[in-house]
């Protein structure tokens, strides 16, 4: 047992909120971890009804303040949205039978989906699209549904699993203002693997962009002395809405610096140019490895996944 622990590769896993850190975990977990028990499962129905609810909530937001002269919505029906609760009953979570007809008459106004394509609202639409499935009493989330699944985390989780034979142990730094913890996880780290939301790149939030700050984030990972020569595994995230929204919002929009091409390749490039820039002062010997990824993808991420034990063997094998 204790050589096993000798083996393991401790990594850390960092990364603004939404970069998509717990939905790694998760892939974690249904690809190498044995998935997830009914148990489980059902312990993410609440979750996902919060997040359905959310994501209507934030249509109709925008419903909102994009609807001028016409009104395409009926109200009463935004109303019965608006006034419904989970938790009526403390002791039972559930969807009634009412307001999954609401949410799918909801869903079922063309406008409503013109705008949660329009405001790359993905989660909305998986959702809704199967709002009878999701509200059906004998209902147990999928893998896919559990992904889509948001929950808001403040902690510092550990999670051991076996990554092809590769033994991991992974901390996860998930929630605000962990940073002057990250120093005493850093003893025998093998790597860092940092998310940054790609589609984050028009996203500002308290006037400030929050792709920037990601990568202001992942400045202060790269110059924090304890980090020395770790591998820096750089995952950037949510490619698939990223290429949606370059098609719309060009990057130069919310970037009036870059001069490169509107394209996902040179943006993806300027990016990595940007975040070894970064690293240009940092003198504490950290080598970046970037890899694109869809973390809701599980299929493409067994790819990723061969990809991170590739370097951390790697760098195993040098030592
Ligand atoms: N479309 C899309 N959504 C993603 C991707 N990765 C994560 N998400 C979603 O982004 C949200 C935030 O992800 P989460 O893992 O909770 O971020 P965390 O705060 O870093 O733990 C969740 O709703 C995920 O389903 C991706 O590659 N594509
Ligand atoms: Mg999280």
């Amino acid at each position: 047992m204790q050589d096993e622990e000798a083996t393991e590769h401790k990594v850390i896993l960092l990364g603004l909120e939404g970069a998509g850190k717990s939905t790694l975990l998760k892939q974690m977990r249904i690809l190498y971890g044995g998935g997830f028990s009914d148990e489980e499962r059902n312990t993410y129905r609440e979750v996902i009804y919060d997040t359905m609810l959310d994501d209507v909530h934030t249509i109709i937001d925008a419903l909102k303040q994009t609807q001028t002269e016409e009104r395409y919505l009926n109200q009463a029906l935004i109303d019965k949205i608006l006034t419904y609760h989970t938790r009526e009953n403390p002791f039972e979570v559930v969807l009634t039978e009412e307001i999954v007809d609401t949410l799918h008459q909801f869903w079922e106004d063309p406008m409503v989906q013109k705008t949660a394509e329009e405001n790359f609202l993905e989660d909305a639409s998986y959702f809704l699209k199967d709002v009878f499935r999701i509200g059906s009493q004998d209902y147990i989330p999928t893998d896919a549904d559990i992904l889509r699944a948001r929950r808001k985390s403040a902690s510092i989780t550990e999670n051991q699993c076996l990554l092809d034979d590769v033994p991991l142990h992974v901390v996860s730094f998930d929630g605000f203002n962990l940073d002057e913890q990250w120093s005493l996880y850093a003893k025998n780290l093998k790597a860092i693997i940092f998310c940054m939301s790609l589609s984050d790149y028009d996203q500002v939030k308290d006037e400030k962009n929050q792709l920037a700050e990601s990568i202001a984030l992942f400045e202060r990972v790269a110059n924090a002395n304890f980090f020395a020569g770790a591998r820096v595994i750089l995952l950037l995230n949510k490619c698939d809405v990223f290429k949606q929204k370059l098609t719309r919002i060009p990057f130069h929009q919310c970037f009036p610096d870059y001069t490169w091409r509107d394209d996902f390749a040179s943006v993806v490039k300027f990016i990595v140019w940007t975040v070894l820039n970064s690293m240009n002062t940092n003198k504490i010997g950290l080598q970046l490895h970037p890899l694109l990824a869809d973390t809701v993808d599980t299929v493409k991420m067994q790819d990723v996944f061969s990809s991170v034990t590739e370097i951390i063997e790697a760098k195993a094998i040098r030592e």
